[in-house]
């Protein structure tokens, strides 16, 4: 706050004014460091003439308001960066509704704790956690046709390089599958439906691209030779969750996109040059936006034409470039776009693939139609897919649709979302000089990533609310040390010109989410005891069992006890506990906390979850019910004993 004047920090709200002054000096100073200055200006009159509005209190926002005891009407499944986790909001309040712990350890249920999460987490030879952390920047979910089916969610981890699947009926992560061979996993998409099966209109496949190229295997060869790296495109399996076969690329994969058709997949590129440091990486003023053919790939690689790397059994078949001159056999088609683009998106309509420039103040449009088209030979280039290149502001990165032909793009250095009409940039590109696409803009606090509308993933985007990730928030929120809350800003985009709802906090640093209409998931309330297959099914089942140093406690709760009063056992034990809550009343968890032995988790009504450990600490450890479940809740405990 130090660039605001007091008079400034005394006011109840702090003037828009003052705002702008201090974003503007902040933003110059970072982008010069980064030597990306390009005419920034916060809050700029642009050529098209269209003004961004100082995005204030909104009149009759009040509209949007969720009251007490009502709810809202939009799940957004969100990333949350490199904090490893999932997380659930309710739009348009922007509630925080759940936090899914996804690679993150977490104490509160138990996850990276329990038996069960540390089997789905993976493990080292000694129990311990292979990997404690991950850094999540997408969220997508299952389709069938061309919509959510509200079965599944995935979500990326760039940092350990592995996809996890979150099942929705409890929006528990239930499998993580590690990528390999790849470094700087970043983008994913599932299918929309099968690329040959027309019976097949959900989502089988999910794809993941790479953005780091790394020596193949990275075992120690090749460290100081770049030119031998290479990135991966990789298809998951969604049901198995296995890796189903991996796509040599030139240059690297950023995001991920697929086409409704279920044919394409589609991944921008940034770093074509395959350059190891910064200005390698922005030398050449046009890198790319790659499509996969899903359906050549695969008989490719039924028909033998792949290979496999170091010890890994993933078929692999060469995408390159040289590999794919002919546009009739190629796997991959490689679409020049301006330059180091971030993001890709497809429009409801399945028509356009939109891929923006981050250090060109364009968004290039590739009609899906002439993809295919290149790819059966009647097309002379790749560029010959681009049907429109309007200039729309700068620093572009995320689009997101309303379903009523309009995008709405992020403007990172611009601090603004833009709304511009993809008929309209069309029409400009093929010579209209009085088609004016860009139609609004707005500023958001402060330099936005993502952007996503409702239901703007699936063909029944319904233009109702739009979200603006911000990756700054400075003087949105109270300040609460050296790093700021991160702001996410909800836009009204129903009408012709977007208004700001209101601004939600989020934890740092979430990147992307999907919002999904509530009545689309289905959640159970209440978990059946037969899915736990180590269940201790009845109450009289309490016991205490010993093979040697290993001891297997089974344990029931049920408020406000614990069925067994204490667990004797010797120092030195490898103690293994059970625990079945009995309880069947929603929403009637017990916690499982044991003084000093780092033991933390829960059991939802019905559920089973286990615990091992060593008892390496002779003496008496009370064991009590950590979560808030009856009125002798405090009385819900027992005696964990380590005799000497
Ligand atoms: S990336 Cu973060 S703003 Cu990881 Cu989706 Cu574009
Ligand atoms: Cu059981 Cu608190
Ligand atoms: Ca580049």
């Amino acid at each position: 706050m130090s660039d605001l004047s007091k008079e400034q920090v005394n006011n109840d709200v702090l003037e828009d004014e003052g705002r702008r002054k201090f974003f503007g000096t902040t933003a110059v100073a970072s982008l010069a460091g980064a030597g990306l200055v390009m005419g920034l200006s916060a809050c700029k009159q642009s050529e098209d003439g269209v003004a961004g509005k100082a995005a204030g209190h909104l009149e009759g926002s009040s509209k949007f308001e969720v009251q007490p005891g009502k709810l809202d009407s939009y799940y957004s499944f969100s990333s949350a960066g490199h904090n490893g986790e999932m997380r659930i909001y309710g739009i348009p309040s922007g509630r925080t509704l759940k936090r899914i712990p996804v690679f993150n350890v977490d104490p509160m249920v138990g996850w990276g704790i329990t038996n069960e999460s540390k089997a789905i987490m993976g493990t080292n030879a000694d129990g311990s956690l292979k990997y404690m952390t991950g850094d999540t920047h997408h969220v997508h979910g299952s389709y069938t046709d061309g919509t959510y089916n509200g079965k599944y969610l995935w979500t990326n981890d760039k940092l350990n390089n592995r996809l996890a699947r979150i099942r929705m009926d409890r929006m528990e992560c239930d499998a993580i599958t590690d990528i390999p061979n790849v470094q700087g996993f970043h983008g994913i998409f599932p299918d929309k439906r099968d690329p040959v099966d027309a019976n097949v209109n959900f989502t089988t496949r999910v794809f993941c691209g790479s953005e780091f190229a790394s020596p193949k295997p990275n075992d120690g060869r090749d460290t100081s030779d770049p030119t031998k790296w290479f990135s991966l495109f990789t298809c998951v399996d969604a049901e198995s969750m296995e890796v189903r076969w991996q796509v040599r690329i030139n240059g690297n994969n950023d995001l991920v996109a697929t086409s409704y058709d279920g044919k394409l997949a589609a991944s921008n590129q940034y770093n074509t040059e395959n350059g190891a440091v910064l200005a390698d990486m922005m030398s050449v003023e046009r890198d790319a936006c790659v499509f996969f053919n899903i359906e050549r790939i695969e008989a490719a690689i039924k028909a033998g034409k792949s290979f496999t790397i170091g010890n890994t059994k993933v078929p692999v078949v060469d995408g390159t470039i040289d590999a794919n001159k002919d546009p009739k056999t190629a796997l991959v088609c490689y679409v020049p776009v301006p330059k180091n683009p971030h993001g890709v998106n497809i429009s409801p309509d399945g028509k356009y693939f939109v891929c923006s420039g981050k250090l060109s103040p364009t968004a290039t449009v590739i009609e899906t139609e002439l993809v295919h088209k290149w790819f059966a030979g009647e097309l002379k280039t790749e560029r010959d897919a681009v049907v429109a290149e309007p200039e729309i502001g700068l620093g572009p990165l995320h689009t997101g649709f309303d379903g009523k032909g309009n995008a709405f793009t992020t403007l990172f250095l611009d601090s603004q979302i833009v709304k511009w009409n993809v008929d309209k940039a069309i029409a400009q590109f093929k010579g209209d000089k009085s088609a004016q696409p860009v139609l609004d803009r707005i500023d958001v606090h402060y330099q936005p990533g993502h952007g996503y509308t409702s239901m703007g993933e699936t063909k029944e985007a319904d233009g109702k609310f739009y979200n603006s990730g911000n990756k700054f928030s400075k003087d949105r929120f109270l300040p609460v040390g050296p790093l700021h809350v991160e702001t996410e800003q909800l836009i009204d985009i129903s009408g012709e010109k977007m208004q700001l709802i209101h601004d939600h906090t989020a934890y740092p640093e979430p990147h992307d989410a999907i919002i999904v209409r509530a009545d689309l998931v289905k959640t159970k309330q209440v978990s059946d005891m037969n899915d736990y297959p180590n269940a201790v099914k009845s109450m009289s089942d309490n016991r205490i069992e010993r093979k040697g140093k290993k001891v297997m406690v089974y344990m029931t709760s049920q408020a406000p006890n614990f069925g067994l009063s204490e667990i004797k056992v010797k120092h030195g034990d490898d103690v293994t506990i059970t625990l079945t809550n009995h309880d069947k009343v929603e929403d009637l968890t017990h916690g499982f906390g044991i003084e000093n032995y780092n033991v933390n988790f829960i059991v939802n009504p019905q559920e089973t979850h286990s615990v091992s450990f060593k008892a390496n600490k002779a003496g008496v450890f009370w064991i009590y019910c950590t979560h808030f479940c009856h009125a002798l809740h405090l009385e819900m405990r027992m005696r964990f004993i380590v005799e000497a």
